[in-house]
């Protein structure tokens, strides 16, 4: 079995990117064989200093490794170094998708919000780029949060299509892999809204590397609701449930214990534990992270090493693309 996932390498990994995504990047490594990516080829749709991409792409990756990622049992890479590859299988693939399916895609259409005809078409075709970032590899299983699942639809129906159009199994079709309890973390302040890179404040984003004062501040200040209950329940009490998932994921005790145990007492000490659980949870991450960053020639070697497993595998899918469709062999 094959596994892939990738993360863009934005402005830092925050709780939601690590409980949602990285964790299940780890346990997969066991399962299957596993591919990871810092997706820089994706970062670029937001143009970011040509400097900071760089250094964003090695802290990215530093952190994939941090959390636990081997690349011993793993093949990490950085997506750019296998460009040519996951390029020219998007160019296929933006052959068989349709205006009208990438029109509908919601994180297009936020994202798209007020810019106009000023949005870029990278913005626009991002999905199809991430299909063939998953279909190069004839990926069986995607470890991704809740905000990917439209893409991941999306994925499916062009590996089908594609196989309708040209002969069954040429393109595996992948599943998502979504966790339902911690596949959709939300910002601490506004807790219907998934935590995220962008959000307007910073107080409700958990990052991984937020010092320990700086991550009880904000679990301390998170919003909840006017009662005074510790219940799950998302619809009504979006808040609560939030910190309750994460307590249940850091302490890996039932939520049904943790709901018991602070029962009816108001939120403070409730908002006290699940920040103490975060802190510890994160701590061993941030060490590990702070070691890795020290020696950046060692992650040059480890993603240069993945690149070139990856690219193997890319490019043999890639030669059964292209024949497939009807290019003349060269
Ligand atoms: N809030 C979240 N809860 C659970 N999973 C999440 N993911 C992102 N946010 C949450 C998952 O993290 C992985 C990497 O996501 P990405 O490459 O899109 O990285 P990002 O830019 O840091 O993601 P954001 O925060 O979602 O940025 P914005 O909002 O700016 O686009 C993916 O598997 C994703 O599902």
């Amino acid at each position: 079995m094959r596994i892939l996932s990738g993360i863009q390498p934005t402005g830092g990994t925050h709780l939601g990117n690590l409980i949602g995504a990285l964790r299940h990047y780890v346990t997969n490594q066991d399962v299957g064989e596993a591919f990871y990516f810092v997706a820089d080829l994706h970062a670029l749709t937001l143009l970011p200093d040509p400097a900071v991409l760089r250094e964003q792409t090695r802290s990215t990756a530093a952190m994939l490794l941090a959390v636990g990622v081997d690349p011993e049992r793993s093949t990490l890479f950085a997506q750019s170094h296998v460009a040519a590859e996951h390029t020219q299988l998007a160019w296929v693939l933006q052959c068989v998708a349709n205006f009208g399916e990438l029109s509908r895609m919601t994180q297009f259409k936020d994202k798209s919000e007020g810019k106009g005809d000023s949005v870029s078409v990278g913005l626009f075709t991002y999905p199809v780029l991430q299909a063939a970032d998953i279909l190069a590899y004839d990926s069986d299983v995607v470890p991704v949060g809740a905000d990917q699942k439209q893409h991941l639809e999306l994925v499916r129906n062009l590996a089908q299509r594609f196989n309708n159009r040209y002969g069954d199994d040429l393109l595996v079709v992948p599943k998502p892999l979504i966790a339902e309890v911690g596949g959709r973390v939300m910002d601490l302040q506004e807790p219907t809204r998934k935590m995220s890179t962008s959000s307007a404040s910073d107080k409700g984003t958990v990052w991984v590397l937020d010092e320990p004062a700086t991550v009880l501040k904000k679990f301390k200040s998170a919003v909840t609701d006017s009662e005074t209950e510790v219940r799950y329940d998302p619809a009504a009490k979006p808040g609560v449930s939030n910190l309750l998932e994460l307590l249940h994921i850091a302490t890996d005790r039932s939520i049904d214990d943790l709901a018991a145990e602070f029962g009816s007492n108001g939120y403070g000490h409730f908002k006290v534990a699940t920040g103490e659980a975060i802190v510890e949870l994160l701590a061993p991450i941030r060490t590990r992270y702070t070691e890795l960053m020290t020696d950046p020639a060692e992650l040059d070697r480890i993603l240069a090493n993945g690149a070139d497993r990856a690219r193997e595998v890319a490019q043999s899918t890639l030669d059964r693309v292209m024949a497939t469709v009807g290019f003349l062999p060269r």
